[in-house]
């Protein structure tokens, strides 16, 4: 073998020898996201998922897989309990029909701004976190959507201009919402929204700025009111033995990212709430805010799920609930 010969094959072995080991250690989780690549709940779970990547050095890396593209919405917690995907992105709320606490933040006119909706989950996170674990999940931040508001392909004054609308829904919340003003709840996944709009599988919803400028509703929609019901979180969590089997400089690189996620998606929602409704108005939807009549009868839904809820969710909720308001 001639000397250049051997360099090769010595730098080739090298090389191997490298790559194995690298191999060997570092781990690779799959963080599937519901909502779209551009939306900002998705934009800065990428910057997370980077952030760990970097302070573990290559050791962990996370890789995003946003618009539902790897498992959709509705799939996602399940996946990462059963530790198909190591790490995920959830409207928790869309769950509570598996323990009230998940829909803490979905109560109407409970929390109707950033300011209220950080003190609730500030009373709530420790009992949500607690409800996680005990589906094998690790709670790691959490984001608000900006405040919900309905949407509509009229203008609607009342309850009763509401009645038989096809309204679509993300959680329980939402569908008590179109049971109370004799509307017909159909779940839907955001991904799903324009489709179902263009086809007339669904007519109304509520939601915030975000998911109307999003899914483009002004293409079938007419009319969004402000009316600020309250402020669902999308929340991250880890698969709890993908958890454990972590190095606790891992745990601790996924904690802190995890903590300026969670006050940079805040800042982020803070920002582009008026941007959003801005970009209903300019493509051609009527933006107002509710008027007093709808406002009175909303509020009456609110104080009956408000009950409803708290009879479900048990002391936790109570103590939750009381802690806040008690702030
Ligand atoms: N957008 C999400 C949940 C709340 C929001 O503002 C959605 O409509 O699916």
């Amino acid at each position: 073998m001639s000397l250049k010969s051997r360099l090769t094959v010595s730098a080739a072995a090298i090389a191997l020898v490298g790559a194995s080991t690298a191999g060997a250690f570092a781990e690779k989780w799959d963080m599937p996201l519901a909502y779209s690549a551009t939306n900002y709940h998705s934009e800065n779970g990428a910057v997370f998922a980077a952030c760990v990547t970097d302070a573990t050095g290559g050791d962990l890396e996370i890789v995003t897989h946003p618009g539902g593209s790897l498992y959709k919405g509705d799939e996602i917690k399940r996946a990462v309990q059963t530790g198909q995907a190591q790490i995920g992105e959830r409207l928790l709320s869309a769950h509570a029909n598996e323990d009230p606490l998940f829909g803490v933040d979905s109560i109407p006119f409970l929390a109707t701004s950033f300011e209220d909706s950080a003190a609730l989950w500030k009373a709530a996170s420790g009992a949500v976190e607690e409800a996680l674990a005990k589906q094998n999940l690790v709670y790691v931040y959490a984001v608000p959507w900006p405040p919900q508001g309905l949407y509509f392909n009229k203008e609607v004054n009342s309850v009763a201009d509401m009645k038989g609308l096809k309204f679509r829904a993300y959680n329980a919340a939402t569908a008590r919402i179109a049971e109370l003003a004799g509307m017909v709840p159909v779940q839907i996944e955001a991904a799903e929204l324009s489709q179902a709009l263009a086809t007339g599988v669904a007519e109304a919803f509520i939601s915030s700025g975000s998911t109307g400028y999003d899914r483009k509703v002004w293409e079938q929609l007419t009319h969004f009111y402000d009316v600020q019901a309250w402020l669902p979180r999308n929340t991250v969590f880890v698969n709890k033995d993908a958890w454990d089997g972590l190095s606790d400089a891992n745990k601790s690189a996924i904690t802190q990212c995890g903590a300026k996620a969670e006050a940079d998606g805040l800042a982020k929602a803070k920002e582009l709430t008026q941007f959003y409704i801005d970009g209903l108005a300019e493509n051609g939807m009527i933006v107002a805010a509710p008027g007093d009549g709808i406002k009175a009868e909303l509020q009456e839904f609110g104080q009956t799920m408000t009950q409803e809820w708290l009879d479900s969710a048990g002391e936790a909720g109570k103590a939750a609930v009381e802690a806040y308001k008690a702030m």
